[in-house]
């Protein structure tokens, strides 16, 4: 059966109708009568089925994904491996809640948690079902093992649209936006962005921790929580030195050092997690996305005495850890080190950053080409100035979704082309995308 799929799809784009098509305009007549209008919107075709890099939808047109869910389906769709694991799993049995009792596949996804994550010190890991509920707890967890309340962020951060994490996301629209108010004892530092701030990684964290020690005191804060590459926020890669000097500050101050991995870790950035390539160990790392290969997953990691100090039961949930989506990260984790797809991040960043530099070179929007891996991003700006240029960023995703190539946009001001191709993605595949990505920024410029 999924060999009969894979031949069916192949590799290739494949425009067959206006997009979005006849069927799935049908579908996006039902969803405006019952979905809610706040849920977003981003390119309303309907998909029926996936393979590798390809989606193909209702109208049977394949779409080349750059964007794998928002990070999320680095190993591709449709692998064998995980359809085989996923398959079995629910035959057996689909949940039992691991706090009422145990299987395990939980205990087996700590244990790669555990080799994966930076550091060889003792770690236990807790599990839950999305990025907002790891990076929840993992907050409640820092506070419980300090005893202090202040949580640090910094700005363009994501962290999710919970309640707390609304709290720790820098960007108004559409996040936080009248859902207020918002939970207490989180404060906002400077980010190191190289491309607008022209810092060193020392002297942006020389900024940002001055700023913690007059306005909130260092023996206050409980954890300084950061994404190593920002995701959301603009695929913003702090200058060399920022994270290790802020690293250093939270050992040296008894900080938990929170390292949100969710977007950026396994593999996407050709480490298996981003503060591997400056040699940070952080006390608690959060995952999800790319951990289970699109199953619902989400984990906190770190330090055993700080995981540890909280109470039994203190932590949990009904679904955290589901057996259906451990033994997807397991099959996921295998996956991604038989077919070194780590490696391959770092293959595919140095095709699209040879051709969006060259493309860069041609236009007057680009202003900064950055990002690590499969994380890569264009920040467009008003030609001749460092003024973000979102407009241009709409038409650039808009130009490449009518011609059947996935892109997203992220940024604090709207204003950037992020590509987080699957790490399964054929060479083919990826210069087609960049060849429709050049066209659109071509088109726009
Ligand atoms: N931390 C670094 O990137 C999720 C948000 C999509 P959840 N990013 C995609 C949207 O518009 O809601 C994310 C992230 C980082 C936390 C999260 C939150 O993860 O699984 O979406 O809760």
């Amino acid at each position: 059966m999924v060999s009969s799929l894979e031949s069916s799809i192949g590799s290739e784009r494949r425009v067959l109708t206006e997009l979005p098509g006849p069927a799935s305009r049908a579908l996006q007549e039902r969803r405006h009568n019952v979905v809610s209008s706040s849920v977003a919107m981003g390119f309303p075709i309907y998909i029926d089925r996936a393979q590798g890099a390809i989606l193909v939808d209702v109208d049977g047109n394949h779409i080349l994904d750059l964007g794998s869910g928002i990070a999320v389906t680095g190993i591709g769709h449709a692998v064998p491996e995980l359809v085989e694991a996923v398959s079995q799993q629910v035959a057996s049995f689909t949940h039992t809640c691991f706090g009422v009792t145990p299987y395990e596949s939980y205990v087996a996804v700590c244990e790669e948690l555990a080799a994966l994550t930076p550091g060889t010190h003792e770690k236990r890991s807790a599990l839950f079902n999305s990025g907002a509920e790891a990076v929840e707890n993992a907050v409640k967890i820092a506070r419980h093992a300090t005893r202090r309340s202040a949580v640090i962020v910094f700005d363009h951060a994501y962290h999710g649209r919970t309640n707390l994490t609304m709290a720790l996301t820098a960007k108004n629209m559409p996040y936080k936006d009248g859902f207020g108010p918002f939970a207490p004892e989180v404060y906002r530092v400077p980010m190191s962005y190289p491309f607008r701030d022209g810092l060193s990684g020392a002297d942006a964290a020389a900024r940002a921790i001055a700023e913690i020690e007059s306005q909130v005191g260092a023996q206050n804060v409980a954890a300084l929580l950061i994404e190593p590459v920002q995701g959301e926020g603009g695929f913003i890669v702090p200058a060399a030195g920022f994270l290790p000097a802020l690293s250093k500050w939270t050992t040296d101050h008894g900080v938990v050092f929170i390292a949100d991995e969710i977007q950026s870790g396994f593999g996407r950035t050709g480490e298996w997690f981003a503060v591997d390539h400056e040699g940070v160990i952080p006390d608690l790392v959060t995952t999800a996305k790319g951990l289970a290969g699109g199953m619902p997953l989400a984990g906190v990691t770190g330090r055993a005495e700080i995981m540890n100090a909280v109470h039994e039961g203190g932590i949990g949930g009904t679904y955290g850890g589901n057996p259906v989506a451990a033994v997807a990260a397991l099959a996921a984790i295998r996956v991604m080190r038989d077919r070194n797809l780590v490696m391959r991040a770092r293959e595919l960043e140095a095709i699209m950053l040879t051709s969006l530099n060259a493309l860069a070179r041609d236009v007057t929007i680009i202003g900064d080409v950055r990002g690590r891996g499969a994380m890569i991003a264009l920040e467009l700006v008003e030609p001749g100035t460092t003024i973000p240029h979102a407009t241009a960023a709409k038409a650039i995703v808009k130009y490449c979704n009518d011609h059947g190539v996935i892109v997203l946009s992220c940024g604090t001001a709207g204003n950037v082309i992020r590509l987080l191709p699957p790490l399964v993605i054929t060479d083919e595949q990826l210069a087609d995308g960049l060849e429709v990505l050049a066209e659109a920024v071509r088109d726009v410029n």
